[in-house]
């Protein structure tokens, strides 16, 4: 497989590696973590540490947000050099979905599945446009950059509901 290495290197402080390996990492984070979330009660999962706190629903669901976001990104981006996109401000879609009505398990199962359906979009991503730019009021990413930050920023949500050993 290509590497990203080139492509992304205006996105130089990542690890990189290539888009096989993405989507096998993916796949195995979520096996990793399925059974320790499921673990987790209803109660512990909607409990918030402070008032300004996600509780561990509301970390999911953001994780369930990023997915939808990134799935967006991954499959435009295959079809546009460029794209300039409003922002997504993610305090407020957590807000809005009221993810504290969900059932944990629910939250979790649903979550696993989608990022399933994400690791088969990253296995197939055409790496010619591994380049291509999605820019917003804020900032701006290449493809390659933003499938690996996916992970990375699942991990980092993880280790929040999970306890830093679990999800490394
Ligand atoms: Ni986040």
């Amino acid at each position: 497989m290509v590497k990203l290495v080139e492509i992304v290197a205006a996105d130089a402080t990542i690890d990189l590696m290539d888009i096989t390996e993405v989507a096998a990492e993916l796949e195995a984070t979520v096996e990793a973590a399925r059974g320790g979330l499921l673990a987790i009660g209803e109660e512990a999962a909607g409990r918030r540490s402070g008032p300004d706190q996600w509780s561990k629903k509301e970390i999911l669901g953001h994780l369930i947000d990023s997915a939808s976001n990134n799935h967006q990104r991954f499959v435009r981006l295959q079809h546009d050099k460029l794209l300039v996109m409003p922002s997504y401000q993610q305090v407020d879609w957590v807000r809005t979905q009221n993810y504290e009505g969900r059932e944990w398990r629910e939250l979790v199962e649903f979550w696993a599945a989608y990022n399933g359906h994400l690791a088969h979009v990253i296995r197939h991503v055409d790496e010619s446009a591994a380049g291509n730019v999605w820019k917003t009021p804020s900032w701006e990413h290449n493809l390659g950059y933003l499938i690996e930050d996916y992970l990375s920023h699942m991990r980092h949500h993880l280790a929040q509901i999970l306890g830093s050993s679990a999800a490394a």
